[in-house]
């Protein structure tokens, strides 16, 4: 039995398998006598684990990541508390990639805009224009890690030229390593946002960057909002200086500018990478079994640090 801060939302059967065995408190509802009894912190991909509320949490021991990004858990201030972080890895690789693909596909061949199209009648008066070609395109992966590495994958199935950026190289067949962000862009009909979040990819693609992908080129995301410089991005689709965007993540999440709305060449999801019944239930699980492994004082399954 554990006293368990629960810093985000996740899934009610996450929280249910949990509250079995321990208490679950939500992070709005902790109150100062509550601070040192916590020994775990339950926190999402999208959570915000400063060092301000580790410090207040004299007896935690480990953060539980229901996601595979990190970023904002304050991984020095964990470190110094010899506090452990585990994440979810693997298991919601396949889906977000999946996505990536699908959000790519759909700004290049307008498929919301087209279904729109139907929608408000405007069949019955000509065709719906055509689109860009995506088979055989050049496309550019910033952030070659699992996720990445699996878009690459489904890309070949695409016969598209596929290059890629990122901190390491790593040799896969067919793929291409660029040295510089700005030529890969430069080299890619579609960039591909893969990579982590955090400081070191803070607005990685930013004007410069947009500009060398140029005015036909398309962008998607699904890493994180925190990737992209948001206002530059808006001012290239507003100037008609890109040529589409596929984005599942923002920097200001839940809010999405408005600007990114009824677009033809904008496809938006709300952060849905992982969200398919299956990965969700597994990454449940995984979070669980990190937990009793934790309890248990026994090795855990996915540690972070
Ligand atoms: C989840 C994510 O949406 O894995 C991540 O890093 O951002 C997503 O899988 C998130 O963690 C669930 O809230």
């Amino acid at each position: 039995m554990s006293i368990i801060l629960r810093a985000n939302k996740v899934p009610q059967a996450l929280v249910d398998g949990l509250s079995a065995g321990n208490e679950i408190i939500a992070l709005d509802r902790l109150s100062p006598e509550k601070y040192h009894e916590i020994e775990i912190i339950l926190a999402s991909g999208e959570s915000v684990v400063n060092d301000a509320l580790i410090n207040k949490l004299p007896h935690v021991r480990l953060i539980a990541v229901f996601g595979v990004g990190y970023d904002g858990i304050d991984i020095y201030a964990a470190q110094q508390r010899h506090i452990t972080v585990t994440n979810t890895p693997d298991i919601l690789t396949d889906d977000v990639a999946d996505l990536a693909i699908g959000l790519m596909l759909s700004v290049a061949r307008r498929i919301n805009d087209a279904q729109r199209f139907i929608e408000r009648g405007s069949w019955q008066n000509g065709s719906y224009p055509p689109a860009v070609k995506i088979s055989g395109r050049r496309l550019g992966i910033v952030g070659f890690g699992r996720i990445g590495r699996a878009v690459a994958r489904r890309a070949q199935g695409f016969d598209m030229q596929i290059g890629y950026y990122s901190r390491s190289q790593s040799a896969i067949e067919g793929v291409t390593y660029f040295p510089s962000l700005v030529s890969l862009a430069e080299n890619s009909d579609v960039l591909m946002v893969c990579a982590s979040g955090g400081k070191e990819s803070h607005h990685l693609i930013n004007k410069e960057v947009l500009d060398a992908l140029g005015h036909d080129g398309i962008i998607i995301n699904v890493a994180r909002g925190s990737v992209i410089d948001e206002a530059a991005l808006l001012a290239a689709i507003n100037m008609n200086h890109i040529g589409g965007a596929g984005l599942d993540v923002f920097a200001d999440e839940p809010h999405v500018p408005q600007a990114f709305y009824q677009r033809e060449n904008v496809v938006i999801t709300p952060h849905i990478g992982s969200a398919t019944q299956a990965t969700r239930a597994a990454m449940a699980k995984l979070v669980m079994d990190n937990i009793a492994a934790f309890q248990a004082g026994q090795p855990l399954l996915t540690p972070v640090i």
